[in-house]
């Protein structure tokens, strides 16, 4: 996903006015020995992007273990909701996910990102009709002080929809008015977008993370909704980026004949191209989940990707229901697939961290890491 993002970010701009590329251009290693410019702090985002880790002597925190995996210190953390009903953020390590710290705040909603460009992951959270930032440090077991923001939706969704490097959120409120929060390192800046098209009366989620699925560059957004209660059939909406942080017009996409209640965008199969993962009805069949494979222009058809209860019964109003985010648990470079399930009715209980067996057809998931101190309601945040 990095290395995605890395392409994604990087707008080949043409110097003709002969002057030579600025540091932040692609620098092809041409075996010069002077590769550093004397910046030695490390912001977290360089050592990811293909430096070669070869034992240099400077590296006095190098334990000798190095195994070549990117340093991380920037505090990575899942954010679920505790059986109280407050946010909870576990830290993602290297051993996998720690035991959660409260956050204190009362909300079902809540999305992560770098808002403010600080190298540092923020929660944006619905709390009391209102949105607000937690800014901290759950790694090192702090709780996380929160800034009313002049703003009043639900986030839904992240990532960086004008192309500048900072994540930015979009959400909407109850009456379907959308909104993009541009990040900045001053705060955000606020820009009105009409998403009513793909909103349904009664449920519509945003694929979490908003990337470009039409190959121009421009992240943009996938809305998954149904109609009611009982076995509604899912129809998929997509707004075209135009990279300032605005959409263009819904274009339908499609759907499948039964509720979701998560989706996703990522590059699950590796071949560079964004995937839509999608699914985990609310209404029986509980657990099927769908992938829609990237292509060069968009994505290709709706294939069944798992089902996590294939003996529950289709399209009644029985119990099941779950939520999805595409995730690097294990920093292997590699998407997981993280859910939060409800299979029987009552509190999830069932949380599944799977590695997707692309490559091999789509197969049952395999749990990679005991995610048994997450949470127990339908709330999922992830960087
Ligand atoms: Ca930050
Ligand atoms: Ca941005
Ligand atoms: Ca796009
Ligand atoms: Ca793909």
């Amino acid at each position: 996903m990095l290395l995605l993002l890395a392409c994604m970010d990087y707008n080949p701009v043409p110097h003709t006015d002969g002057t030579s590329p600025t540091d932040t251009d692609v620098l092809v290693d041409t075996g010069e020995v002077k590769v550093d410019t004397g910046d030695t702090e490390d912001t977290g985002e360089t050592v990811e992007t293909g430096i070669i880790e070869t034992g240099d002597p400077l590296d006095t925190e190098d334990t000798g273990q190095d195994t070549g995996e990117p340093v991380e210190d920037t505090c990575k953390f899942v954010v679920t909701l505790d059986s109280a009903g407050h946010l909870q953020a576990s830290p993602l390590t290297e051993n996998g996910l720690e035991p959660p710290v409260s956050l204190g705040v009362a909300s079902q909603h809540a999305v992560i990102a770098d808002v403010d460009d600080d190298g540092e992951l923020e929660v944006i959270a619905w709390e009391n009709n209102a949105l607000v930032q937690l800014d901290g440090d759950p790694c090192a077991g702090l709780a996380m002080a929160s800034t009313p923001l002049n703003r009043a939706f639900i986030p839904r969704a992240v990532g960086d929809l004008d192309n500048d490097g900072v994540d930015d959120i979009l959400g909407w409120t109850d009456q379907g008015q959308g909104v993009v929060g541009l990040g900045g390192s001053s705060g955000f800046t606020w820009i009105d977008v009409d998403v009513q098209a793909a909103l349904s009366e009664y449920t519509s989620i945003a694929a979490y993370h908003l990337r470009d699925v039409t190959g121009d560059g421009n992240a943009d957004l996938v809305v998954a909704s149904y109609d009611g209660p009982a076995g509604e059939d899912t129809w998929l909406s997509l707004f075209l980026g135009n990279g300032d942080g605005t959409l263009g017009q819904r274009k339908a996409l499609g759907g499948v004949d039964e509720p979701s209640n998560g989706a996703d965008l990522g590059d699950v199969d590796g071949d560079g191209l964004v995937d839509l993962v999608f699914g985990l009805d609310d209404d029986g069949d509980a657990g099927q989940m769908y992938i829609a494979l990237g292509t060069a222009s968009g994505l290709g058809p709706i294939q069944e990707l798992v089902d996590l209860q294939p003996n529950a019964e289709s399209g009644t109003n029985a119990a099941g229901q779950g939520t999805l985010r595409l995730v690097d648990l294990d920093a292997d470079a590699d998407l997981d697939l993280l859910v939060l399930h409800r299979p029987n009715g009552g509190d999830f209980q069932t949380t599944v961290l799977s590695q997707l067996p692309y490559g091999v057809g789509f197969g049952n998931p395999v749990q990679e890491m005991d995610t048994s101190a997450l949470g127990t309601k339908l709330t999922l945040a992830v960087p």
